[in-house]
């Protein structure tokens, strides 16, 4: 099978390019001089950085680490909330977390299959917990000996396996990074209950020796062993201020400046390449800028052998589309489980939603967002949340992404039957161009679906009614002109 380019390495290519071009002609002898902090921090830097994301619009998210065995229970008490802050939320000593290294030993972990997996889902980059907040490097560090190839009988270095895997993919390979918390450094955010509190050790120093001592450091190895970083997903920046922000956008900019920084490095999302929602939080309208939202297949991110509730195939694809169709990206989680298998109801469900994106993909892979916005739904008139505000009520029944000259119409839900055939009208909104032809992509032969106007203008789609029976189904509208006139 044809391998071809992902956007990540066609993105290199572009810069080298553009490197190249800034330099002139005159210059063509000398060696291309670094370019400085202040080249990398402009715009166009970040625009050139930002193309293969903005094309990738799905990716993996994998939280995986020692908390994948207590898998939301301690000493037989069940740990309430996500997996991975079991040591949090039950209070486990530093000293007694740290035994579960000892058990932790992933033999079924096969780098190659969960590349696979991700690639069979369709998704365009994947991005892993190399440190969560509970301070355990799934990778080999030098720095510090907590970590899986020193402390557990396991031995190997799974970040290096996949990152290889990654490169025989061409699947873009980031790392989720915890800047601020860490639970087994005294110095780290977040453990209270074995160490001072948070405001003392950002007073005393010691945080920042934490961040001097391991954090940099930790996260200058990933930049340094492990291939191409499509980016680095800092997350929860607690006392992270500018200056000490600084220091993590130095080092990743020095080491790669072509890695993406995601918006959770310092507070409001300052300093990062894109904005990071929420957790589960989809807007509720279209979004300018870059961003993605970072989002649950369940409940948890990491293990809990208590949750199964996988959004099913169809939920999922109704999320990705309505993020893309609002400008975003989606990054979707999976928890491994100790034994290094990713469970099998969530590897189910994302391959379903694989196959609908070979169907379907032209719809979302770098497609723009929707040029209507009154699919999305609306505020309530007269409803009141408990905070007084209106609440959005969303509709559901289709989605819009845009290429030029092409609209893509994501129906979800059919609602008018056309007299008591088996057609149904698919009513588009209202926009100027002449429509050139319109057909399913779910339709190899690209048959013409015919086009209803009406007397006042509108238009219709004449489409079967069993078109979205399982899941939504895609009408392409080719139209004259690049965008759409209202
Ligand atoms: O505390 C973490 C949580 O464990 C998980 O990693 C999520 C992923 O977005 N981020 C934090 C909470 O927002």
């Amino acid at each position: 099978m044809i391998k071809h380019a992902s956007p990540f390495h066609s993105f290199r290519l572009l810069l080298v390019a553009l490197a190249g071009f800034a330099l002139g002609a005159s210059l063509a002898a000398q060696p291309p001089a670094a370019p400085s902090a202040a080249d990398l921090e402009s715009p166009a830097a970040r625009e050139a950085r930002v193309q293969w994301f903005r094309q990738a619009k799905f990716g993996l998210f994998i939280h995986w680490g020692l908390y994948s065995i207590p898998a939301g229970d301690w000493k037989g008490e069940r740990s309430p909330g996500i997996g991975e802050w079991v040591m949090n939320r039950m209070q486990i000593p530093v000293t007694e977390y740290a035994k579960l290294a000892g058990g932790f030993n992933p033999i079924y972990f096969d780098a190659e299959a969960w590349v696979q997996m991700a690639e069979d889902a369709g998704m365009k980059y994947i991005v892993i917990t190399s440190k969560h907040h509970d301070g355990f490097a799934m990778y080999h560090s030098k720095v510090s000996p907590y970590n899986i190839y020193d402390a557990t009988p396991f031995h190997r270095d799974p970040i290096k396996e996949l990152s290889e895997a990654c490169a025989r993919h061409h699947m873009p390979f980031g790392f989720y990074y915890s800047q601020s918390q860490d639970w087994h450094e005294p110095g780290g955010m977040g453990n209270n209950w074995d160490f001072p509190s948070n405001g003392e050790k950002s007073k005393s120093g010691a945080y920042d020796r934490y961040i001097r001592e391991k954090a940099v450091p930790q996260v200058k190895e990933l930049l340094s062993n492990y291939g191409p970083v499509c980016l680095m997903w800092f997350d929860t920046p607690q006392e992270m201020t500018r200056e000490r922000g600084q220091v993590f956008i130095d080092a990743v900019r020095s080491l790669q400046p072509n890695t993406l920084i995601d918006g959770r490095l310092l507070p409001g999302g300052s300093g990062g390449d894109y904005q990071s929602t929420g957790d589960n939080a989809i807007p509720p309208e279209g979004k300018d800028g870059d961003w993605e939202v970072p989002a649950t297949i369940n409940q948890t991110w990491g293990f809990r052998k208590d949750d199964t509730n996988w959004k099913s195939p169809g939920e999922i694809i109704f999320k990705l589309v309505d993020i893309a169709s609002k400008g975003g990206n989606y990054l979707l989680n999976v928890g491994p489980m100790p034994t290094g298998i990713i469970p099998q109801g969530s590897q189910n469900n994302l391959r379903s939603v694989g196959r609908w994106l070979k169907v379907n993909g032209e719809a979302v892979y770098g497609a723009g967002r929707s040029p209507f916005g009154d699919e999305f739904g609306d505020y309530a008139a007269k409803l009141r949340d408990r905070g007084g505000k209106a609440p959005f009520l969303p509709r559901t029944d289709w989605r819009c992404t845009t290429k030029p000259g092409k609209l893509y119409f994501t129906i979800f839900h059919l609602t008018e039957r056309v007299g008591s055939s088996n057609d149904a009208y698919f009513n588009l909104p209202a926009f100027k161009n002449a429509i050139k032809t319109a057909y399913l992509l779910g339709d190899p032969q690209k048959t013409p679906l015919e086009v209803k106007t009406r007397e006042d203008g509108s238009r219709s789609l004449v489409v079967s009614r069993f078109i979205n029976d399982t899941m939504g189904a895609v009408a392409v509208v080719e139209i004259a002109g690049d965008a759409v006139g209202h």
